[in-house]
């Protein structure tokens, strides 16, 4: 398998940073076994855990406003799986990478081969009826899947079972269907007509799901629309997967919500109730921010994976969410962001499994809510960096990532072979 950033330059990287990860591993680890837990357990669920790399986020984003072109873009697909190579590389926690069409269309084959070449697969795939394509018929501007007109609606239907058709070719095992369909105005449409329409052509999408696939309906409170929109929250979710069928799933991106929700709550329905798809990981202080993941609020996210954690413990039946990552970056590299980004779920994912479930379960029965709520605070208060720096070293990464990058002088070597662009996709969405 073929690798991006010079093997030398990692191993310089890590040896000199190996001695002091054994030590604090070691002290991790013997802290950790007075607490009943072996370390090299944990290891080894942070090593089997991967995140989705999303193709449009190795891109610099933007604003409503504008977009400053970031040094040595990718130029197109080819060159965003080369980052996404990178990114797995370093951190060995992205081992795939989500499309989006028409923004990443290119021949299927040569797709494949190109991630193939770094061990790289791939996750959802996702369809685009939220903004027109340069040859297409019938605009969006209206709506997509519930607009009014049954021939836009056939469109975009088209259109998502074009993606299940290459992704078949890729590899890719599920579809990923978010609208920007809604209103900005009481009035302009009818939410029931609206609802019914969408759900028709779903089923039309549906239909056309290999069987070993699955479908996940994003929901998203407000933005195109900013009035009403027609797949708004989890419970218009929930009836869509619930609607369609056992193949449909609800996926929730961390931004999607109205500030102050309780979205680990809402991740513990889904579950109760088999209609968790996966997940588009960010954070935001505002609306959909699309920050990197755990920058603003990294104990909810801990709390996100507390739910996980619980279930997969426990064996939930059809408990097989799909990770993956939904950022946009402005103001960093989008690689070192990821990166971090990668990390920081793993590091919520490792600090849920840390969370004593017998102790809590107690405190919870005997109404002890300040042992209860302390329980999670002592295993998100562990310092889990070594478990997963030596995750990292293990499978053949970075200790640290980032360094690595930086030495490697990645992103000003591709500078010389892509030149700067003053636009791209996945800006603001
Ligand atoms: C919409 C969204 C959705 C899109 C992506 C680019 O805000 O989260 O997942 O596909 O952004
Ligand atoms: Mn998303
Ligand atoms: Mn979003």
């Amino acid at each position: 398998m073929e690798t991006i950033i010079e093997a030398d330059i990692v191993s310089q990287d890590n040896e000199a940073r190996e001695k002091a990860l054994k030590a604090d591993y070691a002290a991790l680890g013997e802290q950790l076994s007075r607490r009943g837990i072996a370390i090299d357990d944990i290891l080894a669920r942070v090593r089997a855990f991967g995140v989705a790399i999303p193709s449009w986020g190795v891109g610099t984003g933007g604003t409503r406003f504008a977009r400053f072109p970031g040094v040595g873009e990718p130029r197109d697909i080819f060159d965003k799986i080369e980052d996404c190579a990178v990114i797995q590389q370093l951190t060995r926690a992205t081992p795939s990478v989500s499309l989006h069409i028409p923004w990443d269309k290119a021949d299927p084959k040569r797709l494949k081969q190109a991630a193939a070449r770094f061990g790289l697969s791939f996750d959802a795939m996702n369809s685009n009826t939220f903004s027109d394509a340069q040859d297409q018929k019938l605009s969006y501007k209206y709506g997509s899947l519930s607009h009014a007109d049954a021939a836009v609606r056939r469109q975009a239907v088209e259109h998502n079972l074009e993606c299940i058709e290459i992704g078949r070719t890729l590899g890719s095992k599920a579809l990923t269907v978010w609208i920007g369909d809604g209103s900005n105005f009481p009035g302009q449409v009818n939410f029931a007509r609206a609802f019914s329409r969408y759900l028709d052509a779903m089923a039309d999408i549906y239909a056309g799901l290999p069987d070993d696939w699955r479908l996940f309906t994003e929901h998203k409170m407000y933005e195109p629309a900013f009035y009403s929109t027609v797949v708004q929250d989890w419970g218009t979710n929930y009836i869509i997967a619930k609607e369609l069928g056992p193949k449909a799933f609800c996926l929730v991106d961390l931004g999607h919500h109205a500030p102050n929700v309780n979205i680990e709550m809402i991740v513990s329905r889904l579950i109760q109730f088999g209609k968790l798809g996966g997940f588009h990981f960010n954070d935001s202080k505002y609306g959909d921010d699309d920050l990197d993941a755990g920058s603003i609020d990294p104990y909810r996210l801990f709390l996100v994976f507390n739910e996980l954690a619980d279930a997969e413990i426990s064996g939930a039946k059809g408990f097989e969410p799909a990770h993956m990552l939904d950022q946009s970056h402005n103001v960093t590299d989008p690689i070192e962001s990821l990166m971090l980004s990668a990390v920081e779920v793993q590091r919520a994912y490792a600090q849920a499994l840390l969370v004593d479930r017998d102790a809590l379960a107690t405190f919870q029965d005997d109404n002890d809510a300040l042992m209860a709520t302390q329980t999670l605070k002592a295993a998100y208060r562990t310092d889990v960096e070594p478990i997963l720096a030596m995750a990292r070293l293990e499978s053949g990464g970075a200790i640290d990532p980032v360094a690595a990058y930086r030495r490697a002088g990645y992103r000003q070597k591709v500078a010389h072979d892509r030149p700067a662009v003053a636009s791209g996709g996945g800006g603001i969405v």
